[in-house]
């Protein structure tokens, strides 16, 4: 059942002891919104601790450190920008009793549970909170909310950015937020290690239905090669998406198991969240993700065919055989097609 953010502000102030719990493979978003929602209860009085399932990404341990956790007992738990008990890892099985999140089709069982669907960020919401609960924001508080705002709009450029989005930010400005240092750290800046990431993902890509269907493949041994772990690559699987023509753009990840994580980014009116289900993944309507048991190649070839399948219906005049060339850059379009080159 969806309570009202007042009611939420409301039913925060009657207990005493909060474990916010973040989604596995932890973002900016499910991190931001947790510590500035734990730093705002325990300016009241709270014991608090964050908790997940993943450690928090080194990327933003310079802004998480300094919170203190507290001693935990008799706990409350509240999930965070969450839509499945899955992706709460193993915290999946606790009883939760607040449930906060943006995602589509939540599934997280709590007695009392504020789901704003495909709003720009979660900590969108943790500031309406915050707000409604009167607590003063700090701008460490701040600092939080609004590098989950950037990291999860990907700078005011996703899809589900609206003008409440926009004026979430001018509120945090205002509130002290380093807008600029943040901005430029987060969203900005890369380390060498990404870009030579992207240079191996850039080589991977496969083109197909004329450069609408675009999938690469982020093998563990790029990893280890670029130096640079797993969990500092968020907004890679955005990476696709600079390509013009992209209609549906699949970054495949090998996973340490063998199987494989498809990132699926749509543009237009095709539905990532609906290419995923088909594999029992899902997420927001222009990102989502599914995990497939095949090895990457294997992953790949499944989930061109099901994208075909949607790019077809969505363009019917789309050639898109099966059997059409791939080529790894769209530079060598116009001459080479080179379909044996990965
Ligand atoms: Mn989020």
């Amino acid at each position: 059942m969806n309570t009202t953010i007042q009611e939420m502000a409301e039913k925060l102030r009657l207990y005493d002891n909060y474990a916010i719990v973040y989604h596995i493979r932890p973002d900016g978003d499910c991190i931001g919104s947790a510590y500035a929602l734990a730093l705002a209860l325990k300016s009241i009085g709270k014991t608090c601790a964050v908790l997940g399932s993943d450690p928090v990404p080194m990327a933003y341990r310079y802004m998480t450190d300094a919170v203190s956790q507290d001693n935990l007992r008799n706990l409350v738990y509240i999930s965070v920008d969450a839509m499945s008990p899955q992706r709460l890892g193993i915290y999946a099985e606790r009883p939760y009793t607040f449930c906060i999140d943006h995602h589509r089709n939540n599934s997280i069982d709590a007695a009392y549970k504020y789901v704003e669907e495909d709003c720009g960020a979660c900590s969108e919401i943790i500031l309406k909170l915050i707000r409604a609960m009167e607590i003063p924001v700090t701008p460490q508080m701040a600092n939080f909310l609004y590098m989950a705002l950037v990291m999860d709009t990907r700078c005011f450029q996703t899809y589900d950015t609206s003008a409440q989005s926009f004026e979430t930010a001018a509120a945090l400005a205002r509130l002290g937020a380093d807008v600029y240092g943040i901005g430029r750290r987060h969203a900005f800046i890369k380390s060498e290690a990404r870009f030579k990431l992207e240079e191996f993902l850039q080589k991977s890509l496969h083109f197909s239905c004329g450069g609408k269907l675009i999938t690469g493949i982020i093998l563990l041994k790029d990893l280890e090669t670029a130096g640079i772990a797993d969990s500092e690559i968020e907004g890679i699987n955005s990476y696709v998406e600079q390509y013009a023509d992209m209609k549906i753009g699949v970054t495949v990840r090998e996973l340490p198991d063998g199987r494989s994580r498809c990132s699926t980014r749509t543009s237009g009116n095709l539905s990532a969240n609906d290419i995923c289900a088909v594999h029992g993944g899902g997420g927001h309507f222009h990102a989502a993700v599914c995990e497939l048991p095949d090895p990457p190649e294997r992953a790949r070839i499944i989930m061109e065919e099901t994208c075909r399948q949607f790019l077809k219906e969505e363009e019917p005049s789309v050639s898109c055989s099966s059997e059409s060339a791939s080529y790894n850059s769209p530079l060598r379009r116009a001459g080479c097609r080179c379909p044996d080159i990965h």
